[in-house]
């Protein structure tokens, strides 16, 4: 029994070592990854554009309170995180400080709504390619994903012009 013990001990043990072996980058990420992020992805633009944003689903796992206070890109001179509003009846952009995600709660970054707004574009994701992306959270500190560059809606849905305030 003794020796059956040990030997399951053992084999449990070295798949816990291939396990370990095998989600070693996910595992790593996985650390930070209190702040689970899905369905990442950038908005295509013409190649002339200045600016574009991406969006993606935060999920707070951390079991504390916690909020994305900022993001960086390489391709892009600045990155704010924006929400939009309706003012004098038109869509526009503005800056906020930071997305509350409190614990347990999932914040919704897309068209229309909270944005990672990149400007200042030094070069511009062409579609179809993958884009890093580092979010910045006041607690869990910074998250680096990869997100598609892909055409998607500007959230829109009266069809009225955004207006641009950068
Ligand atoms: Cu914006």
């Amino acid at each position: 029994m003794q020796k059956f013990m040990k030997q399951n001990i053992a084999v449990f043990s070295v798949s816990l070592l291939v396990l370990g072996v095998v989600l070693a980058g996910p595992a790593l990420a996985m650390d930070k990854m209190a702040m689970h992020i899905s369905g990442q992805w950038v908005r295509a633009v013409p190649p002339v554009s200045k600016t574009t944003a991406a969006f993606m689903t935060i999920v707070n796992k951390s079991g504390q309170d916690d909020a994305l206070i900022g993001a960086e890109v390489e391709f892009a001179g600045k990155v704010e995180i924006h929400n939009v509003r309706k003012k004098d009846g038109m869509m526009e952009m503005f800056k906020v400080e930071e997305v509350a995600i409190p614990k347990g709660k999932t914040a919704t970054l897309k068209p229309g709504s909270f944005h990672v707004m990149m400007m200042g574009l030094t070069s511009v994701p062409t579609k179809g390619e993958t884009v890093k992306v580092t979010l910045v959270f006041r607690n869990a500190g910074k998250v680096t994903v990869e997100a598609e560059v892909r055409e998607g809606g500007m959230g829109m849905e009266n069809g009225k012009k955004m207006k641009m305030k950068h």
